[in-house]
């Protein structure tokens, strides 16, 4: 077991506190914390969150504005393993009344409708529908109201020294350069952050596997077409009706990679739903001025380890999953469960024995997530380089699914996620 965690024993008097003095919260000015986190996406919010309900302290640097990340219009469901972690952490009494639990949804294959009942098939889980946008302003607000510190536009934010006792994160503001020492740091600084890039080369292994499509969103304040979310496999495309309320709608369009924003005029994206839906969904559907439209590109990707010293990466900033399986924000949320459990360990038990295990724990539950949502991936959408054949074999696997109830298990038990504790190998 590394118990030093890379530092020798008289370093791990100075780098554990444990007093009652540095248990208090310092001033951002101190420029000493327990744990510094990169990034205010929901992982990083969600962290300093239960770190702070646990008495341990931490600073978030986000290189955006607080309405930046607001902007960004990504996740819709949550699984109740997320939900549950919501309420751990104290915000989830707007999540609970708004909210809206969904006990199944629908696959509109070719023309004919199949409802997965995730409650009868799984012995009663469900999912819940609440967007991304408002859990992060939930965490912000929080935040803000127990006067924790997060530093907005952050730039230059860069991380040193995390294979040795002494880990620091410099960055730049106000024309002024900081730096501030930390026990850990917790890389929540999704796909494109600086965490991941600072381990040496060979030090990290990359898993990739990129679509030839990515999916065009538009988000509307329209009714949902139906009660529930309806996954469409056409041969024109993919497509997905979901929603954020019963006033607002959120859809989806498998577009070819190649294609601009500025193709996707909002007439032409209703035009094309409509072609991809069936009879029932064409007449439900009211179409409305686009509040917000963007293409992403699909993506399966895992870095191992995920554990570097005193580095750890969480949520996108170590995987991404194809959104077809809705599993990005829920294996963040996991992740950051696994991360401040091992964290209160350390600092309340004295013991490693979570952040050594951090890296595999995580791992297992991720690569599930990966084989779904890839498997759902290559399920629901066309792959036209790959010919008529491909279509063919695509077809008789939905057919053999929908038609079984073991099939339809299948796709419901993996959709309303694993349990956080799941067995042993
Ligand atoms: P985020 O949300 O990307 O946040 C990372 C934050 O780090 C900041 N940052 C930096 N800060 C300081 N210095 C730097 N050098 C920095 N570099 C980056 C960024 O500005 C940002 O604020 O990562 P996090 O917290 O790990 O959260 C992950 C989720 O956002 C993501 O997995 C989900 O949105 C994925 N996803 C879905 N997940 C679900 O569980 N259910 C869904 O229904 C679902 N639908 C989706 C999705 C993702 C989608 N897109 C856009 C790929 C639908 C779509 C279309
Ligand atoms: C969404 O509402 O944004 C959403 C829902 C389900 C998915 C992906 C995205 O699988």
């Amino acid at each position: 077991m590394n118990r030093d965690l890379n530092s020798s024993p008289g370093d791990r008097g100075r780098t554990r506190p444990l007093s009652r003095s540095r248990r208090m919260r310092p001033p951002p000015s101190s420029q000493r914390t327990q744990v510094a986190i990169v990034g205010a996406g929901p992982a990083g919010l969600l962290l300093g969150l239960l770190l702070h309900n646990a008495g341990i302290d931490a600073v978030i640097f986000e290189r955006r504005s607080p309405e930046y990340v607001l902007g960004r219009v990504r996740a819709g469901v949550l699984e109740q393993v997320t939900a549950d972690l919501l309420d751990q952490a104290g915000v989830g009494e707007r999540m609970r009344r708004d909210g809206l639990v969904h006990h199944g949804f629908e696959m509109l294959v070719h023309g004919r409708r199949h409802r997965i009942d995730l409650h009868g098939l799984t012995g009663g889980s469900t999912v819940l529908v609440y967007g991304q946008t408002e859990l992060t302003r939930d965490l912000m607000d929080a935040r803000r109201a127990a006067g924790l510190p997060t530093l907005y536009e952050a730039q230059n934010v860069a991380v040193h020294d995390f294979e040795g006792p002494h880990p620091y994160v410099t960055w730049r503001q106000s024309g002024q350069e900081h730096r501030l020492s930390c026990d850990f740091i917790a890389g929540c600084d999704g796909s494109h952050g600086v965490c991941r890039a600072s381990p040496p080369s060979g030090a990290i292994r990359e898993y990739e596997r990129l679509y030839p499509f990515g999916w065009l969103g538009l988000l509307a304040d329209t009714p949902p077409v139906s009660d529930e979310l309806i996954y469409i496999n056409s041969e024109r495309g993919f497509a997905l009706c979901s929603m954020r309320s019963r006033t607002r709608s959120r859809f989806y369009l498998q577009v070819p990679l190649t294609d601009e924003l500025s193709q996707w005029s909002d007439e032409r994206f209703w035009e094309e739903l409509r072609r991809r839906l069936d009879e029932a969904g064409r007449e439900r559907l009211i179409t409305a001025p686009s509040l917000e439209k963007s293409i992403a590109p699909l993506r399966s990707f895992v870095v191992e380890p995920l554990r570097f010293g005193r580095l750890f990466l969480v949520g996108d900033a170590g995987h991404i999953v194809p959104p077809t399986g809705a599993k990005g924000l829920n294996l963040a949320a996991t992740d950051v469960k696994y991360l401040s459990d091992a964290l209160i360990e350390y600092y309340t038990e004295d013991s490693p024995s979570g952040i050594d295990h951090y890296s595999s724990r995580c791992l297992r539950r991720i690569w599930r997530a990966e084989r779904f949502s890839w498997w759902l991936t290559r399920l629901l959408h066309q792959f036209p380089d790959e010919g008529p054949i491909a279509s063919k074999l695509q077809q008789a696997e939905l057919d053999y699914l929908l038609n079984s109830e073991t099939g339809r298990r299948t796709i419901a038990e993996n959709y309303v996620g694993l349990p956080l504790d799941f067995g042993e190998t």
